[in-house]
């Protein structure tokens, strides 16, 4: 071999080792990965059952259950049945069932956040109806629906944040786009499973009290009062407060093959390009913007905005899909996990503690899944090879998973969210999992991942 020839071979052995993925790796075993991540939900699980059974969730830490209300609803169990069922755990899944059967109520005198249990509850409820046919959650579906129905009884069709399950009366109007906007995968779907029409018209139409308020160039603020329909925020982005506002434009034009959603959609994104999107250095990133004027004010991403990946691969834009996945992982890889908020420019968290947290939130698992069933590309399971290494690392306890108070100090937060469960391990298994597990091109998951099928 001529030096020449010798030189051209490594310097082909150089490029090519720049840019695949991570070329010392081996590739990555699904079969074990997929085992890897259903072992860690049935330590998370199992944790959950020892020290916190029947209650709404676990703190890890101190080994207690810990309740959202006075009277339990059963969060955990709700949320994280139908990941059982997709892992293949079907005795623990059947038992859950059943326990949830005999002993979940909803006629409690209590008020609760619409939004919250009507992602956790009301979708765990479908979704695992329609795995399982048991009619007997449909019923307590169609029973929960029922009761929430009472918070869009406003002046403008825009619901308060709480109702009350028993009495039907409602408090607090200061709301968001996220709050009032990721309803409808759930009530639409109950509506079609029923045959109940104001289950689609109601949230459908306080969707459209939202969108119609949006400003001169398109964007939605992140508080609104229900009663008057003004804005009491004009802070635009992707995050906290507006986030599954857009995931169900989206979402809900596929599933309910609905225009008006397509239109609401077709619009958003336009103005999310145009004023929110920031090319930087560091790449691709979405950040905040005044909804009136677009003019940027502040150069913050985070673990929650990493859900718009997945929400734009559903759209059909691959292409800004990878490239902000890319940023994600830039966010995740700055401090080894990802940190609520991040400022993109500094590539610092802001300062102030509450920015540093780590909720064990799935949006960047999310929309890995997505991109990996989009494009095939090995370098999605890699990724996720990297956040579950890293929620092992430092979430991991003896008995569940931790959040962290800081991504910088790695302090723990006693607190393990259902969304964990249901979300977080749910959405890092279908990532491993063979593809029959769910057929992924039929069903859209609701901002909780629980998967909804078009059966109508
Ligand atoms: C979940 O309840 C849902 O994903 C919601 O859309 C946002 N918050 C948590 C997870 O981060």
């Amino acid at each position: 071999m001529t030096s020449i020839s010798l030189f051209k071979l490594i310097l082909a052995v150089f490029i090519f080792s720049t840019f695949t993925c991570s070329p010392q790796q081996p590739p990555i075993d699904k079969k074990q990965m997929a085992a890897e991540v259903r072992a860690e939900f049935l330590h998370s699980w199992n944790a959950y059952k020892r020290y916190a059974w029947g209650a709404d969730g676990l703190r890890p830490i101190s080994r207690t259950p810990y309740q959202w209300y006075k009277a339990p609803l059963h969060m955990t169990a709700l949320d994280a049945m139908d990941t059982m069922i997709l892992m293949g755990l079907k005795e623990e899944a059947d038992s859950v069932r059943e326990f949830i059967v005999a002993n979940v109520s909803f006629d409690h005198d209590i008020y609760v956040e619409n939004f919250e249990i009507t992602i956790r509850l009301l979708g765990g409820l479908i979704s695992s109806y329609q795995m399982t046919g048991d009619k007997r959650l449909l019923n307590l579906a169609e029973d929960l629906g029922t009761r929430m129905l009472p918070a869009f009884n406003t002046p403008t069709g825009i619901p308060y944040v709480d109702v009350n399950l028993r009495t039907g009366e409602i408090r607090n109007p200061r709301t968001n786009p996220g709050k009032v906007g990721s309803l409808l995968i759930e009530f639409g779907a109950l509506s079609k499973l029923t045959g109940r029409k104001e289950f689609y018209d109601i949230p459908k139409r306080a969707v459209v009290e939202v969108y119609n308020r949006r400003s001169a160039i398109g964007l939605v603020g992140t508080w609104m009062d229900a009663n008057t329909g003004e804005w009491l925020d004009p802070d635009s982005h992707l995050s906290a407060g507006i986030d599954s506002y857009y995931e169900y434009l989206i979402k809900c034009a596929i599933l309910f093959d609905d225009r008006d959603f397509q239109r609401m959609w077709d619009s958003s994104i336009v103005a999310i390009k145009t004023y929110l999107a920031d090319e930087t250095a560091s790449g691709l990133w979405f950040g905040h913007a005044d909804m009136n004027t677009g003019k940027r004010t502040k150069t913050w991403f985070g673990a929650l905005d990493a859900f718009f990946p997945g929400t734009l691969v559903l759209a059909g834009d691959i292409e800004t899909a990878a490239r902000l996945q890319e940023s994600c992982l830039t966010m995740w890889n700055r401090y080894g996990i990802e940190p609520e908020q991040i400022d993109y420019v500094k590539m610092e968290v802001p300062p102030e503690p509450k920015w540093e947290r780590y909720f064990l939130n799935p949006e960047i698992m999310e929309s890995t899944y997505y991109l990996y069933q989009a494009t095939g590309n090995p370098r999605y399971l890699e990724m996720g090879k990297i956040f579950l290494d890293s929620l092992k690392r430092y979430c991991r306890l003896d008995e569940g998973y931790s959040e962290l108070k800081s991504v910088v100090t790695k302090e723990r937060s006693d607190r393990m969210e259902s969304y964990f469960l249901s979300e977080t391990l749910k959405y890092l298994y279908l990532l491993y999992a063979p593809q029959e597990t769910l057929d992924f091109k039929n069903v859209i998951f609701n901002t909780e991942a629980h998967p909804i099928r078009k059966t109508w």
